[in-house]
């Protein structure tokens, strides 16, 4: 019998680097090798592809995952993008796309023609994007905070007119954060208009999008939505943070931060973040996955935060561990994903796009 072979990308030129290394690891621990094979294939920091072996069991250490090919490593060799092209495969892409544009990997896959795990093209580019992701809430009424989205050359020419729009509309302390990053990196906080101004020199450092944000005293509660036309949400967990704003590496690589599932709220609003989650995933055309973000005030209010297409993914990350509270296990959440991926493949290859199909 066949297997299917997973294509595991991973690595990546982004910040989530090494989030993304150890995502795989442990993606690798869970697979089910009856059914699959997995190629891999790395993304080193500069960029290169690097084909690695073809793993038929799980393997020992995580050292078999940085891939070099000068040097000792046989198995590796640096490869084309398109040569991961292959028959009887299907990808997962553990990662974000150059630079943190997202949904450039997805693009890149539809275009060589390759089934993929996860949300598609559409969803990965307007999920990471915190501009986009605003509008398309505001449009489906779904409660945020207020935000102001400013361009870098809007703030560049009238500096003045984006701080009369910010203070018109929002009460200091602010968020300032690059519209394009998945993560805490370019974000800061402003009391003041001097620290505003400051908060978007840094933020522009990174995107030439920033958006700022009304910032409120806050819990964040999170909950996984897992489906492609059915869509299934869990119960809600809770970020217990111990400090009000903490940084990239106690959030992602030290794993500090310490989660609560399911989070202790009224059943009222886990039933709310639930409905929210489902209607703003569906406004996204989201498929595979996606985790969902929230702020509760003490008043019980919610504001969504953010639809994360690509949520951190060891055993251990908020997205998994709220699965596997809701009684579906990691191996069987792959599983399912991979699943849905070649389901969601299978349809739009349905779709009458090219002639071929006339
Ligand atoms: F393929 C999935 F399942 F859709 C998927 C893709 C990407 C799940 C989780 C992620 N996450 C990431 O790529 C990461 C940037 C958080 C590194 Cl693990």
């Amino acid at each position: 019998e066949k297997l299917l072979k997973i294509i595991l990308l991973y690595g990546g030129k982004s910040a989530e680097h090494e989030v993304s290394v150890l995502s795989a690891f442990s993606v690798l621990q869970a697979i089910y090798y009856e059914y699959y094979q997995v190629q891999l294939v790395f993304i080193s920091k500069k960029g290169e592809w690097v084909k690695g072996p073809l793993l038929t069991e799980k393997p020992e250490s995580k050292d078999i995952l940085q891939l070099t090919w000068k040097g000792e490593q046989a198995s590796a060799k640096e490869i084309h993008p398109s040569e991961i092209k292959q028959e009887e495969a299907i990808v997962f892409p553990l990662l974000h796309g150059p630079n943190g544009e997202d949904g450039t990997i997805q693009g890149f896959l539809e275009t060589i023609g390759m089934p993929y795990v996860g949300a598609g093209v559409v969803t990965s580019a307007c999920g990471m994007d915190k501009i986009m992701t605003k509008y398309i809430l505001q449009a489906a009424g779904i409660p945020q905070v207020p935000y102001v989205p400013v361009l870098k050359h809007q703030w560049k020419e009238n500096p003045k007119q984006v701080f009369e729009q910010c203070e018109g509309s929002m009460l200091y302390p602010m968020f300032v954060k690059p519209a394009n990053m998945g993560s805490s990196v370019g974000i800061s906080k402003a009391e003041n208009r001097e620290e505003l101004q400051h908060a978007l020199e840094e933020a522009y450092q990174y995107d030439t999008r920033a958006v700022i944000e009304q910032g409120i005293e806050a819990r964040e509660i999170e909950v996984a939505i897992l489906g492609n036309e059915d869509v299934r949400t869990t119960m809600a967990g809770e970020i217990v943070k111990d400090v009000a704003f903490y940084d990239y590496n106690s959030k992602y690589i030290d794993n500090k931060i310490e989660m609560q599932i399911p989070a202790s709220v009224p059943d009222e609003v886990q039933v709310k973040a639930q409905e929210y989650a489902k209607k703003a995933y569906t406004m996204l055309g989201g498929s595979g996955l996606s985790r969902c973000d929230f702020f509760l005030t003490s008043k019980n209010e919610l504001f969504l935060n953010e639809l994360n297409t690509m949520p951190g993914f060891t055993q251990f990350s908020m997205y998994p561990s709220l699965w596997e509270q809701t009684g579906l296990k990691y191996g069987d959440l792959i599983e399912e994903l991979i699943q849905l991926g070649m389901n969601r493949f299978e349809q739009r290859q349905a779709l009458l796009m090219d002639v071929t199909n006339e």
